[in-house]
């Protein structure tokens, strides 16, 4: 797919993980929309290898999103790319659907790691990474951070041991939206600069504008060259990205909208492209 298309597609997750929230009234909106653009490079913008007919295929890539409540953005990313049928995605949060506020890889095809109580899924994403060399296997594995998520000790941990075993098959993003549940996290648990602190436990670091597409694909061909060290692609994001009265506002962290928000932002985002 091209810049447009796949911008087009990040689109959509924002307008179905929306859809999603407001039906169940309840559900994280802002940290779904900030990462839609990440989601939708690595599912359409040819980086990542997936059979959606055949979602356990030995040689796939895998993807951890350890931020699990983004749960809307994940499930509808794994519908637009067929791995089920997007509707179904709608009955989000109720009684026995399999599509529940946070990501459960025994109930939803695509889901690799079960995620939500954060700060686990970079040690998840490193064993895969080491379990992949060990099988001489190419595959990539990609993680997706929430900066919130980093104020936590075993982040740090799990940092410190993809260095040590220098695990160049391993590609974590951070959703630098720069909030976390009910603040801004330079004023709860100031992270900067994040860079450095990455590049001094010896990562590889490329920094870039997490809703340009064409900033990602290029951030995402450079860190494949990386030898010998992870790599971290720190894509600064906007909470609540795509939806002006959304945007950058701790509010909408886990706020269902209402009718009318939702009929706006819908508006908005079928404008965008
Ligand atoms: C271990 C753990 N502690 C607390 C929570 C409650 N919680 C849910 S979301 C969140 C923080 C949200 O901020 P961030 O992780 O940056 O996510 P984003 O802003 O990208 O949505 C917290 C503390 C949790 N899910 N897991």
């Amino acid at each position: 797919m091209n810049t447009h298309e796949i911008k087009h597609k990040a689109n959509q997750i924002r307008i179905n993980s929306l859809k999603m929230i407001h039906r169940a009234k309840s559900g994280h909106p802002g940290g779904s929309l900030s990462i839609a653009d990440i989601l939708s490079v690595l599912y359409f913008g040819g980086h990542m290898k997936y059979d959606p007919k055949n979602p356990e295929w030995a040689d796939r890539d895998i993807l951890i999103v350890s931020k699990g409540h983004s749960s809307p953005a994940v499930y509808s990313a794994l519908g637009l790319a067929g791995f089920f049928k997007i509707e179904d995605t709608l009955s989000f949060r109720s009684l026995g659907s399999s599509f529940q506020g946070h990501i459960d890889r025994m109930k939803v095809a695509g889901v690799e790691i079960s995620t939500g109580s954060l700060g686990h899924g970079l040690s998840n994403a490193l064993g895969m990474a080491l379990a992949a060399r060990l099988d001489s296997s190419p595959k990539k594995i990609f993680a997706i951070l929430s900066d919130g998520e980093l104020q936590e000790g075993s982040s740090w941990e799990a940092i410190m041991a993809a260095a040590h075993y220098q695990a160049s098959n391993l590609i974590a993003f951070v959703d630098r939206n720069r909030i976390q549940l009910d603040g801004y996290t330079e004023k709860t648990m100031g992270l900067d600069p994040l860079s450095d602190k990455f590049k001094a436990f010896n990562w590889e670091v490329i920094e870039c504008d997490g809703h340009d597409i064409a900033a990602l694909n290029s951030s995402l061909e450079q860190a494949y060259t990386t030898k010998n060290k992870p790599t971290v692609i720190i894509a600064n994001t906007i909470k609540g990205s795509g939806v002006s009265f959304m945007a950058d506002q701790v509010k909408w962290h886990g706020v269902a909208p209402n009718d009318e928000d939702l009929a706006k932002a819908v508006k908005e985002l079928e404008a965008l492209v």
